[in-house]
């Protein structure tokens, strides 16, 4: 791992001088953790076909969770969500629903 900032802290143990080297991560290495996106969508759902369309016109790739074959994924969508709606974009774990707001949203994120 590349450090920044090293310090050595000098000791005397038992008589004899040793040193112990601390190491901190990049300040970047924390702070540039890449985020992640799940889409959760229905097949036959307009609105959710709205987004995947707009992702494939854009050659952006996001997991997909079909919640009608992914029984986990409809419950989490729920539970985290609050409704059984799609399209819902998960953002690091954080929904966002209807279908306007997360194309807003991804135009931003990745400028376009
Ligand atoms: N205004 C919302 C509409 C989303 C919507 O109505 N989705 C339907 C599927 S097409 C839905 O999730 N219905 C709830 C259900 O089927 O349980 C959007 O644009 O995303």
């Amino acid at each position: 791992m590349e450090t920044d900032v090293r310090c050595r802290v000098y000791t005397l143990i038992f008589g004899y001088e040793s040193h112990i080297t601390l190491m901190f991560p990049k300040r970047e290495e924390t702070s540039m953790a890449e985020t992640s996106y799940e889409l959760y969508i229905m097949p036959g759902c307009p609105y959710c076909r709205r987004v995947t369309t707009w992702l494939d016109e854009h050659g952006i790739n996001i997991p997909l969770k079909d919640i009608t074959t992914d029984h986990d994924a409809e419950q989490t969508l729920i539970a985290v969500g609050g409704k059984r709606q799609v399209p819902c974009l998960f953002i690091d774990g954080v929904p966002l629903y209807e279908s306007a707001d997360i194309i807003e949203h991804l135009s931003k994120i990745f400028d376009c």
